[in-house]
């Protein structure tokens, strides 16, 4: 074995051992669907149990039939709701309160790029399983259940590779942040690269759930050419390691597996945060749904979502904590026209979409190249016209 490999195996011993797993049965957000028992009957790792302490409660925002789905309403005696925080908010960082932002974000950021997220009722991945004959939905995404049969991942992996969705107005309002100087960091569960795609540089970007942008051995580690990964997935064969033969799968961090280490900057982040702003995301996964309590316990924390999610469905709020329901992008749009960004972000956007030729991007490579040239002190690469540091 390479000394390089070597060295990435007695660090992932080495370091206290962090790895993916999803929360009880009892506290999921939605969308058990036909999968609900099986979900029930699957137990979580003991750290996600202990993690959970979450009582579910009401959620403005799902329709009566997602509630019959969801069966979570019946005993709540009250319902979070939009807070109005969104105005709080966009005062304190107009006092220039808010200069360490940061941004935890899930799959909810991306249904507008139209990839779907996992667990919205009907729409999401978890609903649609079916195809991928998997016996529970997190099956997917298990690392052992790959060892034993890689199809029914690399058949999700062809929906979701980056090149052929392009970012969306959330994803360049958070660059937007950056752009102002006010994002501390991005921490995403994504693995779809919208992120770097729209121009969010990899030092102010945590993907705590892996990427596609490299690829390894998922027994031994070697690392794996990525885009021949990419090639062998998509034409439907099985890419298999140079050096031992097992399965190469994309460096997605499965349940089960590490977390990157590049994870472990928010015990110096989420301390010094004075804004938290979480969107689009169940807070199912552990340990990424724990690191929103991290924070100092003044700091603001935002969270925009289709539902009330998390420490947020806990009435009454914690002090300085602000809900606002509804469509991701609608309430996006509405934050930035109360900041006063509305146009900086629409030439942003246009002027990223030039740089990397977004419309005619169809199965780009360009997403997964793990590649970032973007200067992340200066956003050097941007050429809004207007670009005041607040
Ligand atoms: P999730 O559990 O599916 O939750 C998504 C959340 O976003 C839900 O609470 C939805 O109600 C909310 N939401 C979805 N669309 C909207 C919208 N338009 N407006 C407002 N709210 C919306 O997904 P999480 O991210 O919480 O779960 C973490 C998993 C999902 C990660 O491990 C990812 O790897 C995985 N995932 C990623 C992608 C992607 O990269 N785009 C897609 C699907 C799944």
């Amino acid at each position: 074995m390479s000394k390089s490999n070597e060295d990435k195996r007695s660090l992932r011993c080495a370091a206290v051992r962090t790895t993916r797993s999803s929360r009880s049965a009892e506290s999921q957000d939605s969308g058990l669907g036909q999968y609900g028992k099986q979900r029930k009957k699957h137990s979580d790792s003991a750290l996600a149990q202990d993690l959970c302490q979450m009582s579910v409660s009401g959620q403005e925002g799902a329709t009566s039939s997602e509630e019959k789905q969801l069966g979570q309403h019946q005993n709540s005696p009250a319902v979070a709701k939009s807070t109005g925080g969104l105005a709080s908010v966009v005062r304190l960082m107009k006092l220039g309160r808010c200069k360490n932002v940061v941004v935890v974000t899930g799959a909810g950021i991306s249904t507008a790029s139209g990839i779907p997220d996992f667990r919205t009722p009907g729409t999401g991945l978890y609903a649609n399983l079916e195809a991928y004959n998997v016996p529970y939905p997190e099956a997917i995404f298990n690392v052992d259940y790959f060892s034993n049969d890689p199809q029914p991942f690399f058949s999700l992996a062809k929906v979701l590779y980056p090149g052929s969705h392009r970012p969306n107005y959330i994803h360049y309002f958070i660059r937007m942040l950056h752009h102002k100087g006010l994002l501390l960091r991005m921490y995403t569960q994504n693995i779809d690269g919208l992120e770097k795609l729209c121009g969010i540089p990899d030092d102010k970007l945590v993907e705590a759930h892996g990427s596609f942008a490299t690829a390894s051995c998922h027994l031994c580690y070697t690392p794996y050419p990525a885009e021949e990964a990419k090639r062998a997935i998509m034409n439907g064969d099985t890419p298999s390691c140079t050096f031992c033969t097992a399965t190469v799968k994309p460096d997605v961090v499965f349940f089960g597996e590490d977390l990157p280490q590049k994870y472990f900057l928010h015990t110096k982040d989420f301390p010094k945060a004075d804004l938290l702003i979480i969107m689009g995301t169940s807070l199912q996964i552990e340990p990424f749904a724990s690191l929103v309590n991290t924070v100092r316990s003044k700091v603001p924390r935002l969270l925009l979502n289709r539902h009330a999610v998390g420490p947020f469905q806990r009435l009454p709020l914690r002090r300085g904590d602000h809900v606002e329901l509804g469509d991701l992008e609608n309430t996006v749009r509405r934050f930035a026209e109360m900041l006063g960004w509305s146009d900086d972000i629409v030439e942003l956007m246009k002027s990223q979409e030039q740089e990397q030729h977004i419309p005619t991007l169809v199965r780009s490579t360009t997403a997964g190249s793990g590649e970032d040239e973007s200067d992340s002190e200066t956003d050097s690469k941007c050429s809004v016209s207007s670009c005041p540091s607040n």
